[in-house]
């Protein structure tokens, strides 16, 4: 028997098996989840086809190409979510990008075309999620997103996307006030730094992983694991007291001077 037996929900933004949505789907499958998942590009969707192949058979439900920042296919996708699933439980927003020069030099250089296309995709989106699964959350239901330290502490070069996730923290407390008449929670994971596709590519982010492991409290990195399995519990009726709540999965890094 699983924690999220018999619940359905909708993960956007699994690139790899290293993705943190790709986490929350696997913690998610396990307790008994039926998912959607929403994809960027075909390519994307080649390879997260394959990902959602190794989930248990009552797990996978539809994939659908949707870009967040495009009002058209959030509403394609919903339509065919309430064909196809009828009603949502839960939603995880693991989506955030910021053009480069939103993420080097000093904050204050970003031009104004990046940090708009940064605020939209990275913080507006997760507003436009909610939105479209309003209707499908009649009976109540739990929505979730990812963010970083980067949005209350200098981190350097977090730059555009730290204030992007400061709006973002702040729009998951305004979501709560919404939608908590309703019986819908809304809640944020904090993760510390992690492996992925995204944080690779970002110069001296090697070196920040592993000063995390050394100094973290519990001297260890995040995985996707930790942040998949309190996605899970997120999700499930053991949160039910819990709402416009940060939670931090980050082995304690947070607390430290
Ligand atoms: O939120 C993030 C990173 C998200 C991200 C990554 C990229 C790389 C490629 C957003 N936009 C882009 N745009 C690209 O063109 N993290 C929490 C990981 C991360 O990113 C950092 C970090 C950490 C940690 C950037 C600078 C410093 C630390």
């Amino acid at each position: 028997m699983g924690l999220l037996d018999g619940k359905q929900g909708i993960i956007y933004g699994v690139r790899n098996e290293r993705s943190l949505g790709w986490g929350c789907a696997q913690s998610l499958a396990r307790e008994g989840a039926r998912l959607a998942f929403s994809v960027l590009s075909e390519r994307e969707e080649k390879d997260v086809q394959k990902l959602a192949g190794t989930l248990p058979e009552g797990a996978r439900g539809m994939i659908q190409l949707c870009n967040l920042t495009n009002d058209g296919d959030i509403a394609s996708l919903h339509q065919r979510l309430k064909e196809e699933f009828g009603r949502l439980d839960f939603v995880v927003h693991a989506v955030g990008f910021s053009p480069k020069d939103g993420l080097t030099g000093r904050f204050m250089d970003v031009s104004r075309e990046s940090f708009w296309i940064a605020l939209d995709s990275s913080m507006f989106s997760f507003v436009a999620a909610a939105r479209a699964a309003e209707p499908l959350m009649a009976q109540g239901g739990s929505l979730i997103t990812l963010t970083y330290l980067g949005a209350e502490r200098v981190i350097p070069n977090y730059n555009t996307m730290g204030v992007a996730k400061a709006a973002l923290e702040s729009s998951v407390r305004y979501l709560a006030n919404d939608l908590g008449p309703q019986g819908v929670r809304v809640n944020a994971i904090s993760a510390g730094p992690t492996m992925t596709l995204a944080a690779r590519g970002i110069p001296g982010f090697t070196d920040m992983h592993r000063e995390a492991r050394d100094r973290a409290p519990l001297r260890r990195n995040t995985t996707i694991e930790d942040v998949g399995d309190t996605c899970a519990f997120l999700a499930s009726d053991w949160a039910r007291g819990i709402t416009g709540e940060t939670l931090y999965v980050d082995n304690g890094l947070h607390i430290l001077g």
